[in-house]
């Protein structure tokens, strides 16, 4: 198939899925078309199967707010049609199902019908498209939209509660790489990190609101207390400054250490003994699916879709949003327990092997062809090369 993949190129969960799904589409032997203002992090390197077009804006003096979806739509316009794409799979859907449909419109005036896929990632419904400066414009995107899916069965059902949705919603997990996502000796970086044999604990995100990173900080407050233990702040985003100041407040600098965007996360997990993830809204978590990839047991809370991939009292332990210490109560006791904890992370192990790449991405598959054949039917969709 020859696919035209839309994201944003951030460090953002949407952006990594969408690019990992093209690279794995790739290696399928399928065209993988990436159409953004950036090229994502993740897509480095050649490869036969792969092209990226960058979206550049003109710096014409009237505009200041650069029309970026007039820009995108019209590339997608020339993609589609110099590259015979069979479908466009968006990602996130503001802006990107809503330009995906003014590009269809465009399209379908020159005779030819493109499908598109939306797929839902968590707050483009959750938090933004649920904003009243949005929503009217997401609800009918994403009923205009070919073909809908969403990374968690919380998700689904947020989409369905919030919006007036007329078709169904397939859900189609986040998944993670067990090649790369795997335990490693890393006893060096380990002895740097936790000279005194502490317990290490590990939060990473993009330091949105949304993520509550207050709430790691209280916890590990209450925990340090207990034990010896370090914590590592994987990401950056809005809220570091004043996370910085917090950990001068409660005077842990010593022992919290914030690292910044890192690209091998996997070799970061290899030292740790806990994630924590305190999200307010979390529609699946894949930096939480990484982590128990790595054997690494989760501490979070039970929102959205994180109860469908951390399983209470299994792979770790769900607590209600806010609730530091019932998070510390249920983080001591796997660190002061190395059976336990031993237990835990064998489980981890095993409930993120439901989320292998190699059992997600021929569902996505599965989709796609499913959407073009009911194109096909539906819309007399002549194929690509006729066009
Ligand atoms: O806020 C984020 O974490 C980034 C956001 C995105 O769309 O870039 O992540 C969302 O998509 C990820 C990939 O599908 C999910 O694993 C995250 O749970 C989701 N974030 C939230 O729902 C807050």
């Amino acid at each position: 198939m020859k696919i035209g993949i839309i994201c944003y190129p951030t460090y953002g969960g949407s952006g990594m899925v969408a690019t990992e799904l093209g690279l794995a589409l790739a290696r399928k032997g399928h065209q993988v078309h990436f159409i953004t203002y950036r090229r994502p992090p993740r897509l480095s390197g050649f490869h036969e199967n792969i092209s990226f077009h960058e979206v550049t804006d003109d710096d014409y003096p009237l505009f200041e707010y650069p029309p970026y979806d007039t820009t995108l739509a019209s590339k997608l316009v020339e993609v589609v049609h110099f590259e015979q794409l069979d479908l466009l799979h968006v990602h996130y859907a503001i802006p990107h199902a809503t330009v995906a449909y003014l590009a269809k419109k465009v399209l379908l005036q020159r005779g030819r019908y493109i499908p598109v896929i939306t797929t839902l990632h968590g707050t483009d419904i959750t938090v933004v498209g649920n904003n009243p400066s949005f929503a009217p414009v997401v609800e009918f995107s994403i009923n205009k939209s070919d073909g809908v899916t969403a990374v968690s069965q919380s998700l689904r059902q947020q989409t369905f509660e919030y919006f007036h949705i007329q078709k169904d919603i397939q859900v189609i997990y986040n998944f993670v790489d067990l090649n790369r996502f795997r335990r490693t000796n890393k006893e060096h970086f380990k002895k740097a990190i936790a000279p005194q044999g502490e317990r290490i604990l590990i939060h990473v995100s993009n330091f949105r609101k949304v993520k509550r990173v207050e709430d790691v900080l209280h916890m590990f407050q209450i925990i340090h207390q207990q034990i010896p233990a370090k914590l590592l702040l994987v990401g950056d985003g809005p809220e570091r400054r004043k996370l910085e100041d917090l950990c001068r407040r409660l005077k842990l600098c010593d022992d919290i250490r914030f690292l910044g965007k890192q690209d091998a996360i996997e070799e970061i997990l290899a030292v740790a003994d806990l994630f924590v993830m305190p999200s307010e809204n979390e529609s699946f978590g894949l930096a939480a699916l990484e982590a128990m990839a790595c054997q690494v047991p989760v501490i979070s809370t039970n929102t959205g879709g994180l109860p469908e991939i951390n399983i209470h009292g299994k792979t770790g332990f769900l607590s209600p949003i806010g609730d530091v210490q019932d998070m510390a109560h249920n983080a001591l006791k796997l660190l002061a327990n190395e059976t336990l904890l031993d237990q835990f992370r064998k489980n981890a192990l095993e409930q993120a092997r439901k989320f292998d790449i190699n059992r997600i991405v021929p569902q996505y598959e599965a989709y796609y062809q499913h959407i073009l054949d009911t194109a096909v039917h539906t819309h007399n969709m002549p194929p690509a090369d006729a066009w």
